[in-house]
């Protein structure tokens, strides 16, 4: 668990140390003065972080009333940050409770369906690699749809993750239909007796309607195989594109039914507060965040350890 926290520290290093430099530096004495200015300057640091104007807002009003014309240390102004963030991200229903990440919904019996979906290059098929590793260490088998169809690169780049982790892929030609590619992956899985499928899809905005439409087509031919499938349509989202993610994926959630959200390349990210909106604007789970480029950088997400991670240390050194 202490190798968890430390990863997702690195991870979100940027954006802590946003905090650490700006609001720091607004200490520089022994304790500091609330007034506008520094209120102002507080606003800022935290608007940077892409937290969202409406959690600095928050967190700007409650140390003015709580704390104006005092003289304040630094950790009465994080605990102010700490408890806006962690009561936003459980109202958004980001994670259940502060320390349990929220589960991937497993099948039953038989096989897992995830579909993974998200705009080009959010970092889709490098989080079904991740995802993939960790179904593989729990000793499960594992099979992956070569659904972004769009561009042989896109196949490629999944053949050689299967090929890195031992696990299967079904593929096909370039240009074919998605929908077939995940219908031969799942029936696949169910005669091979897989745990879990994971199909990759290529980068779309909603809206492309054309391209939502494809991705209604696979989830109708899934479901036909597997009453419940898919159990998990996540959606990757890039973290260093902060606000940006946010417009970018609108409306997708409906669209393609989403059921979670990977929020990946955190660790690029000066703009990790981005999770904070992403949570509230989609209304859905944040169940993984992607700490970097190899398999094993993708950790559940759980708002005590990302509020650790970000802020622990903030005002030390
Ligand atoms: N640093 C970092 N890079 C990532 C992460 N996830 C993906 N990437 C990189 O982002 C780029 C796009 O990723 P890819 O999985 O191909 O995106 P896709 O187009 O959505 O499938 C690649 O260069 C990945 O290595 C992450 O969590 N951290
Ligand atoms: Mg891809």
């Amino acid at each position: 668990m202490a190798g968890f926290l430390e990863r997702l520290k690195a991870g979100l290093a940027k954006t802590a140390q946003v905090l650490n430099t700006d609001v720091r530096d607004l200490f520089k004495r022994e304790g500091r003065l609330v007034d506008e200015t520094f209120l102002a300057d507080l606003r800022a640091a935290l608007v940077r972080t892409d937290m969202g104007p409406a959690a600095a807002e928050a967190i700007v009003a409650d140390v003015g009333r709580r704390l104006r014309a005092r003289v304040v240390d630094p950790e009465v102004v994080l605990d102010s940050i700490r408890t806006e963030l962690r009561g936003r991200l459980l109202a958004a229903g980001a994670a259940t409770d502060g320390t349990t990440a929220a589960p991937l919904r497993m099948a039953d019996a038989g096989p897992t369906v995830i579909l993974v979906t998200g705009v080009n290059g959010s970092g889709k098929t490098t989080s079904i690699a991740k995802l993939a590793r960790r179904f593989l260490r729990d000793g499960r088998r594992v099979v992956l749809g070569a659904g972004d169809t769009f561009r042989a690169a896109a196949v490629e780049q999944l053949a050689m993750w299967a090929g890195r982790l031992g696990c299967e892929i079904v593929r096909g030609e370039p240009g074919c239909d998605p929908a077939s590619i995940a219908h031969r992956a799942v029936a696949r899985a169910i005669e091979g007796g897989f745990d879990v499928c994971i199909i990759d899809t290529a980068g779309r905005l909603q809206t492309q309607s054309n391209l939502m439409q494809e991705l209604g087509k696979i989830r109708r031919v899934i479901g036909k195989q597997i009453g419940d499938a898919p159990h998990e349509t996540l959606l990757v989202l890039d973290a260093t594109a902060g606000q940006n993610a946010l417009s970018q994926a609108k409306g997708f959630t409906e669209a393609a039914g989403c059921t979670g959200i990977v929020l990946a390349k955190l660790d690029g990210s000066a703009r990790g507060g981005v999770i904070v909106p992403v949570a509230e604007q989609f209304g859905l789970p944040v169940k993984f965040v992607g700490t970097g480029e190899t398999a094993d950088d993708l950790e559940p997400f759980t708002p005590d350890a990302f509020l650790a991670a970000l802020l622990d240390g903030a005002f030390s050194g």
